[in-house]
């Protein structure tokens, strides 16, 4: 049984309990598990047959009790307690969780008074208006829910980048380290980081295609074979994603990776810059008449075309040609640029780790500080800080900071902004605060003119430096809320508030085009990896990708600056 698969049944327990009521403590220790489990690089099994139960307990946030039902399942490959809640309710719980508006309660209720089980019944249910029926129901949540049901359809086969990105790395990796392979790259949609993939392209240089083939067609995730040809092949993994593999030639390389990168769109512009000029571009090279003259490379292919080479993420014919072409393209931010995080959650809240394991952590991915920001009181279910403990945790931090080397943690919090834009702690606890990012975490129904006023009112307060995941959608399942997303840079401008691109992979809010936009108008940003667990940290290289979509550089995120200069960004 591998990490996920515990993780998602420790995670469907605390659904279950939540259906019954139970306490919350109970329901968050469940959560956090599953996070801590999610998380670990290591095999939970391995764990387990190399040090026995105590190993188990000694996993973050799982006690013994937890522990015990984790053993049970690495031993039998079940777990009774679980078996016994799914007979209980038994619906597709996977499946109904992803409609948004449809929580535990929700489902429960669904279910004992409609006997709805899956989104079909779902669907069945709200077009002949029996949702609408329901004590405390109405109109207007049958409607949310169809809307929900719709979105669902909508992405349904496409995957977020950050979850299938770790297995992605890892099949490139592998089929590089065959000795009959010369080039193996991921292309397509993954390349480009776009924030989800339909599927996954990998390009292979090989002069023994066969071997490849078989390879490829029987690594262990492989589930189902679709086809296996000389050259290509393509399979299903037992995530569910597909995969097409291809072997191209040595000197059609960059033009076939070029092609399969795509997208579609730079791909038909970049032809039609070739035919202009007398020549004709495809996989297999860039050729006048017969004659190749450019395409082993990526780079040939574009400078013989007369433009300055196109970073990945940039491709998706939104202007970088004309950019390419005046060598207007940015200087957009690297990979490894950032010095700081400026969201970080702990164990304080509802982080899996102590502040002192998430700085180690911190450090170990390269940076020079974090700022500590758990969540505040309102946002009960986290056990949020009041000012009380805020002060608490700066006495501890002030601590922490006298005792590490090499990494400098700061105060911060992430205020809950209230339905009418106040916050939720008293304007004296800001006083010990070095940054304060304050995000929405409820009321997401207003109305668009009222969702932004209550926005921007929070970034009016002058304590507010950032603005954390600006527009609170949830990639694959929640919708952003509705919000002037323009009226929000515009006041981000004025008030001098930065803008936050939340690295969190089913986040990445805010996207691509609003970054853009921000980084058009002189808005600065924040890359921040919203780290509930030690491995978290690894999330910022999707916050990059996210802003090199966005065509942002170095100088418009401000944690990509040393701490003094960062500071100055603030208010
Ligand atoms: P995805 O898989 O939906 O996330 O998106 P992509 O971009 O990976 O698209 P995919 O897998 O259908 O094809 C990979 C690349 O192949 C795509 O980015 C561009 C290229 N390509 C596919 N179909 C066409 C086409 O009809 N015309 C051109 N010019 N290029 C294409
Ligand atoms: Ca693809
Ligand atoms: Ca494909
Ligand atoms: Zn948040």
């Amino acid at each position: 049984m591998k990490n996920a698969d515990i993780a998602r049944i420790l995670y469907d327990i605390a659904i279950y309990l939540e259906m019954q009521g139970e306490n919350v403590f109970k329901i968050r220790a469940y959560e956090k598990a599953a996070q801590s489990i999610e998380g670990m690089t290591e095999d939970v099994g391995d764990v387990y047959r190399k040090g026995g139960f105590a190993s188990l307990t000694s996993i973050p946030g799982v006690g013994p009790g937890i522990a015990e039902k984790i053993e049970e399942l690495l031993e039998t490959g079940k777990l009774e307690y679980y078996e016994k809640l799914k007979k209980k309710i038994p619906v597709d719980l996977e499946g109904l969780r992803r409609i948004e508006g449809v929580g535990p309660k929700t489902i429960l209720v669904l279910y004992k008074k409609l006997k709805v089980q899956t989104i079909d019944d779902l669907e069945k249910a709200a077009r002949a208006g029996k949702i609408r029926k329901l004590p405390g129901f109405g109109e207007k949540t049958e409607e949310n829910i169809l809307k929900g049901i719709e979105f669902a359809k909508k992405n349904s086969g496409r995957f977020v980048l950050g979850h299938v990105l770790p297995l992605v790395n890892t099949i490139e990796k592998r089929l590089q380290s065959l000795s009959y392979v010369q080039k193996a790259i991921v292309a397509g949609s993954t390349r480009r980081r776009k924030e989800t993939v339909g599927d996954i392209d990998i390009l292979v240089v090989s002069h023994e295609p066969a071997k490849v083939m078989n390879y490829f067609v029987s690594m262990p995730e492989v589930a189902r074979i679709y086809g296996k040809g000389e050259t290509k092949s393509t399979v299903k993994l037992s995530s569910g994603i597909d995969v097409d593999i291809r072997v191209v030639e040595e000197r059609s390389f960059g033009s076939a990776l070029n092609y399969f990168t795509g997208s579609k769109d730079h791909n038909i512009a970049l032809r039609r810059i070739a035919i202009a000029q007398g020549l004709k571009l495809s996989e297999y090279g860039l050729f006048r008449g017969t004659k190749q003259v450019a395409g082993k490379t990526e780079e040939d292919v574009y400078k013989t075309l007369g433009l300055r080479y196109i970073e990945p993420e940039l491709r998706e014919n939104t202007g970088e040609l004309e950019a390419a072409r005046k060598n207007a393209l940015p200087k957009l931010i690297g990979y490894g640029d950032l010095k700081g995080d400026l969201q970080v959650q702990t164990s304080w809240t509802d982080g899996a780790h102590t502040i002192e394991a998430m700085a180690r952590a911190a450090q170990q991915a390269g940076l020079a500080y974090i700022a500590i920001t758990d969540h505040t009181k309102s946002l009960a279910m986290t056990g949020g800080l009041d000012e009380a403990k805020l002060a608490k945790q700066g006495k501890e931090i002030d601590a922490l900071n006298k005792r590490l080397d090499g990494i400098t943690l700061l105060k911060g919090a992430e205020v809950n902004i209230m339905k009418d834009g106040k916050l939720d702690i008293a304007d004296k606890a800001f006083a010990q605060l070095d940054v304060t990012g304050a995000a929405a975490h409820s009321h997401f129904n207003l109305s668009r003119a009222e969702q932004t006023q209550r926005i921007i009112a929070a970034m009016e307060n002058e304590h507010v430096d950032i603005l954390f995941h600006p527009t609170g959608r949830i990639i694959l399942k929640r919708e952003a809320y509705d919000v002037d997303i323009e009226a929000v840079i515009d006041a981000a401008k004025r008030t001098g508030t930065v803008l936050e691109i939340d690295a969190y992979p089913d986040r990445l809010d805010l996207r691509d085009e609003h970054i853009r936009l921000a980084v058009h108008e002189g808005v600065k940003l924040a890359i921040d990896s919203d780290a509930h667990h030690q491995a978290h940290f690894a999330h910022l290289q999707l916050g990059v990708a996210q802003a090199r979509r966005g065509w942002a550089e170095k100088k418009d995120i401000i944690n990509a600056w040393p701490m003094k200069q960062m500071f100055k960004a603030l208010k």
